[in-house]
């Protein structure tokens, strides 16, 4: 598909202005990651904060703040994560706001790429992050299984995102740590919370249970909750405000 090619032809480029053996020399790579997973485990809020300035389906959210602040902001307020958006193209991020966010906070920080390449996994430690994301819906079995032991050989968490139970029964495999319901579909961008609740009870109970997209209510967080839920992926609703951390805390408190 149109994002996978796109991404393709973005890595064949990067690996040629800096090589697989010199990210591997960043001074990042010596620094230990914190897992996400293990914040969650223990958070009574399970609230993963998203740095996202626009997004296919909503065009422009937020384009005025800067990614430090709003680091800051949502680590004040006391998520357990952040996500920082590092695709350019669809969602108007970078590796730059990565390594921002970093140098900001020490939360466990997601990188919300669309990964298709080892490259792009020791790329995300090289610039900062604790854990990747990947989706069920662009990669193989096969593909999900390199990429998510690459990333566990790292000290990265791994967060695996479904759509449909034939997704998340081609998925599941030890080196995974988080499960992620994503609630919008991608071919409509509709959003329906019922798409976790009726994934939750095939999702085996030793990976941590995410729902992304869509929550825009502590209800809804409640109610997520009653099915095996423990983190919680917001973006939208967080950034189409002035003050995205203080939207966090209201969550939170
Ligand atoms: C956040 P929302 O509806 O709260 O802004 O959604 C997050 O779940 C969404 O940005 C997302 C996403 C993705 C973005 C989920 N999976 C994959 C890009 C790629």
């Amino acid at each position: 598909d149109k994002i996978v090619a796109d991404k393709r032809k973005e890595v064949d480029l990067k690996k040629s202005l800096i090589t697989l053996p010199q990210l591997e020399a960043s001074v990042m790579m010596e620094r230990t990651s914190v897992s996400l997973a293990a914040v969650l485990r223990k958070s009574n809020t399970g609230i993963i904060a998203e740095h996202k300035r626009r997004s296919p389906s909503k065009s422009v959210i937020n384009q005025n703040l800067n990614v430090q602040d709003v680091a800051k902001g949502y680590a004040d307020a006391g998520v357990c994560g952040i996500s920082v958006l590092t695709d350019g193209k669809y969602f108007g991020g970078s590796l730059d706001d990565l390594v921002l966010a970093r140098a900001s906070v020490n939360i466990p920080l997601l990188r919300k790429e669309f990964i298709i390449d080892e490259y792009q996994i020791v790329e995300a430690k090289a610039y900062g992050a604790d854990v990747i994301l990947l989706i069920a819906a662009i990669l193989s079995r096969e593909e999900i299984k390199t990429l998510s032991e690459l990333a566990k050989s790292l000290g990265l968490d791994v967060l695996l995102e479904v759509h449909n139970e034939e997704e998340l029964q081609k998925s599941i495999m030890p080196s995974l740590d988080m499960l992620g319901v994503n609630n919008r579909n991608l071919k409509t961008f509709e959003v329906s919370l019922d798409t976790s609740k009726t994934l939750s009870e095939q999702i085996p109970e030793d990976f941590v249970k995410v729902s992304e997209s869509g929550i825009s209510t502590i209800g809804a967080i409640q109610e997520l909750k009653g099915f095996g839920y423990q983190g919680f992926l917001i973006g939208e609703n967080f950034m189409k405000t002035d003050d995205p951390g203080a939207s966090a805390k209201e969550f939170i408190d």
